[in-house]
């Protein structure tokens, strides 16, 4: 048959493209369909050997399982960074090692010269859209708003925090508090528990940097006798099942989606990295966002 090509300049024949992908970890719902979409598209059959790693959410872990591919000579490297800084020695030494590297999901303050491209969201947009939903919920009446926040240093919590302000600035809410729950379900139940015997119910308000943030929030929003999506109005990010029931159930009130289904324009890319071809150096995935009645008509075939 037609075997796949060994892209790095191999004599051709049937081998595997070899790519190491260094993921973040496996904190949320999120991750995991972004780990099984990457899985999936750089498959045997797809013409890929896989070197996987997850860096249970740390930075120096995540530079350590990279310098290991390089160590390895793999094909490319496919990254999603933890935090947008420290990247600039281990791209550089890649890059020496004549390595192409391909970022997905967040961003990194490397230069753009230190990695082939980039594919990911729009995270600033998300947070606005957050925002935007926040204001008009909020109406004359105003509201107390809290806010989990992602993983900190992460592109994806620093641009959603920098839209979501921006969104809500001038407006009637007012930001009680603000601290980071790492995009963990557990995070964000034991800040959102802190933040309850801090404010009480005079939070009405709260926003997730992520959908696993806000579950975790609802079980000390209930363990506090106080309704979630009534009592305060609730707002995340994501849209994976999950968090597309809470919404069904009217536990949530708005979701703004974040697609996680990366692989195959990865995959894509990293094959034209090394077969030498152009490729743009970022490309964003459009992103929807969803009321109740659009999670309660999505729910039965949503994928993820
Ligand atoms: O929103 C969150 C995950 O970087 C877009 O990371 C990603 C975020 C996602 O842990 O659930």
């Amino acid at each position: 048959g037609c075997a796949p090509s060994g892209g790095s300049g191999a004599g051709g024949g049937d081998e595997l493209i070899t790519v190491g992908f260094a993921q973040t970890g496996s904190e949320s719902g999120w991750r995991a369909a972004n780990t099984e979409s990457m899985q999936e598209a750089f498959s045997e059959e797809n013409g890929f050997e896989l070197i996987f790693n997850a860096a249970d959410n740390k930075q120096e872990a995540q530079i350590a399982a990279v310098r290991s591919f390089i160590n390895q000579g793999v094909d490319a490297i496919v990254i999603a960074p933890i935090t947008v800084d420290g990247w600039d020695d281990v791209l550089k030494e890649a890059q020496d090692a004549g390595i192409p590297v391909i970022l997905e999901d967040r961003t990194v303050s490397a230069s753009e010269d230190l990695y082939a491209s980039w594919v990911g969201l729009d995270f600033e947009q998300e947070g606005r859209t957050a925002g935007e939903w926040a204001v008009e919920e909020a109406g004359d009446a105003g509201a107390n708003l809290v806010i989990l926040e992602g993983t900190t240093g992460s592109s994806a919590a620093l641009d959603r925090a920098t839209g979501f302000g921006e969104a809500i600035d001038g407006s009637s809410i007012n930001v009680l508090d603000s601290q980071t729950g790492d995009f963990t379900r557990d995070g964000g139940k034991k800040v959102m528990e802190g933040f309850l015997q801090k404010y009480g119910s005079e939070i009405n308000m709260l926003f997730a940097h992520n959908d696993d943030m806000g579950l975790g929030a609802l079980d000390a929003i209930k363990a506090a006798g106080l309704v979630p999506g009534q009592d305060i109005k609730i707002v995340t990010i994501d849209a994976v099942k999950d968090g597309m029931q809470a919404l069904a159930d009217g536990e949530f009130n708005f979701i703004v989606e974040c697609n996680p289904i990366l692989g195959p324009k990865v995959a894509e890319l990293v094959k034209k990295v090394l077969d030498g071809e152009e490729v743009p150096k970022s490309e964003i995935v459009p992103d929807g966002a969803f009321t109740q009645e659009d999670a309660i008509e999505l729910l039965p075939t949503r994928p993820y």
